[in-house]
């Protein structure tokens, strides 16, 4: 019998390195992930996934490791023996790599080179294959509509100026050292799974809070940005796929549709059959409905200094050589992410029936 593939996960406490770990599992991978250490546990998006460690046989094993230390990496690849490293640890906020731009750039930039290095250093060019989680913010100004894998890049925040150092770094090694390395160009995904801070998650859990009478209002930022929205199920599979061709190279992917922040807000309000109205432009939309409750307003806090207003991405390559095709519409994402805040904001209901306080946050 053939022995099972290794794979290993950085940043598998996060949205995608979730799904990733469930569908390399699915497919009979043992995998190994990365997590770093914190004062309360953060493994919520894959408790459903974790093996007691007294347990003889693992298949699903977690380090604590951490991208700004490079220690902790060689130790664990030198351990771990990968066959594929998913590189999907960052920073991976564009607001906050603001506030926090030299320890994005040290996660994000640098860490992708501690990996890379981690590699050359254990001799594992031709045994580990790379994959660098890119992004469709390294294109920010576009320079062409839609955005392919020849689109110049303008980025336009630390995070994508970050995350250009590590595109680079990833080419820069497989022509230098022969190392299989690709670059996923990912335009944003979602789902129930996205952190409370992106602004998809953001409305569809302020939303169904609002809707329950546990939240009074929804502060948003540029409600005019438009995105290529897809669900980061369908996504991670051409993570993994990219890993399994002939030859590395970078694709785009993405579903070619673009939708705007507001759009998203209407449909998110219709499903849960809340009625919104916009009053205006910019902060007047700032207001209260008739009884005298605040619904959507926005707050130019979540403005940031330089915008990327725009991004539509053309998937042709991949859906040419990876037989990509998005499976969940935008609808259907939606949906789905209504759905499940809305499950999980009864459940806050009922808790606060009993007497215990549900905290109202806007972050
Ligand atoms: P998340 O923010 O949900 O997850 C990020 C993960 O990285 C978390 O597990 C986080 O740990 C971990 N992490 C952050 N900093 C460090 C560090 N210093 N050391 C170790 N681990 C760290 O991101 P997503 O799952 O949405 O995205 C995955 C990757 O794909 C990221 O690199 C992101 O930049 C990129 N990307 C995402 C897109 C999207 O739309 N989702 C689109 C294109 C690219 P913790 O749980 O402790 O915070
Ligand atoms: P983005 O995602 O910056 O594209 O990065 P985010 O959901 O944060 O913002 C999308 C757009 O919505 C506008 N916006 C708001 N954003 C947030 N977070 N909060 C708000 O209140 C708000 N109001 C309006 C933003 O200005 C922006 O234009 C995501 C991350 O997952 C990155 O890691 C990834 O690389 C890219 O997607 C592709």
């Amino acid at each position: 019998m053939s022995q099972p593939k290794v794979a290993l996960i950085t940043g598998v406490t996060g949205q995608d390195g979730a799904y990733l770990a469930e569908f390399l599992l699915a497919k009979g991978y043992i995998v190994h992930g990365i997590k770093r250490r914190t004062s309360l546990f953060n493994t919520d998006r894959i408790d459903h996934l974790y093996q007691d460690p007294h347990e003889p046989d693992r298949r699903f094993v977690l380090h604590h490791g951490d991208m700004t230390d490079a220690s902790s990496l060689i130790r664990i690849i030198q351990q771990t023996q990968p066959d594929e490293l998913y590189n999907l640890a960052a920073q991976s906020h564009v607001a906050v790599s603001f506030e926090e731009p030299e320890y994005t750039a040290d996660s994000d930039a640098l860490g992708a080179l501690r990996l890379l290095e981690a590699i050359r250093i254990l001799g594992l060019e031709r045994k580990t294959r790379f994959y660098q989680a890119s992004t469709s913010e390294l294109y920010g100004l576009v320079q062409e509509v839609p955005q392919t894998e020849t689109t110049p890049f303008y980025p336009r925040s630390p995070y994508a100026v970050a995350k250009l150092y590590a595109y680079w770094i990833t080419v820069n090694y497989r022509e230098a050292y022969g190392i299989y390395a690709c670059n996923g160009i990912l335009f944003n995904h979602e789902s129930p799974l996205r952190g409370e801070t992106f602004v998809t998650r953001k409305i569809t859990r302020a939303l169904a809070r609002i809707k329950l009478g546990l939240q009074e209002c929804l502060y948003l930022g540029n409600l005019d940005a438009k995105r290529d929205w897809g669900h980061a199920r369908d996504y991670i599979e051409m993570q993994w796929l990219m890993l399994q061709q002939e030859k590395p190279e970078d694709y785009v992917i993405a579903t070619g549709e673009q939708h705007s922040v507001r759009a998203f807000v209407d449909l998110a309000a219709s499903e849960l059959g809340i009625q919104l109205t916009w009053r205006g432009q910019g902060v007047e939309e700032k207001g209260h409905d008739a009884k005298g409750v605040c619904r959507v307003a926005v707050d130019p806090r979540y403005f940031r200094p330089t915008e990327v207003e725009s991004l539509l991405g053309d998937p042709s390559k991949a859906q040419r050589q990876l037989g990509w095709q998005p499976k969940t519409s935008f609808g259907d994402l939606v949906r789905e992410m209504v759905r499940e805040d809305l499950r999980a904001s009864e459940r806050d209901e009922l808790v606060q029936q009993h007497g215990f306080h549900a905290y109202e946050r806007h972050e």
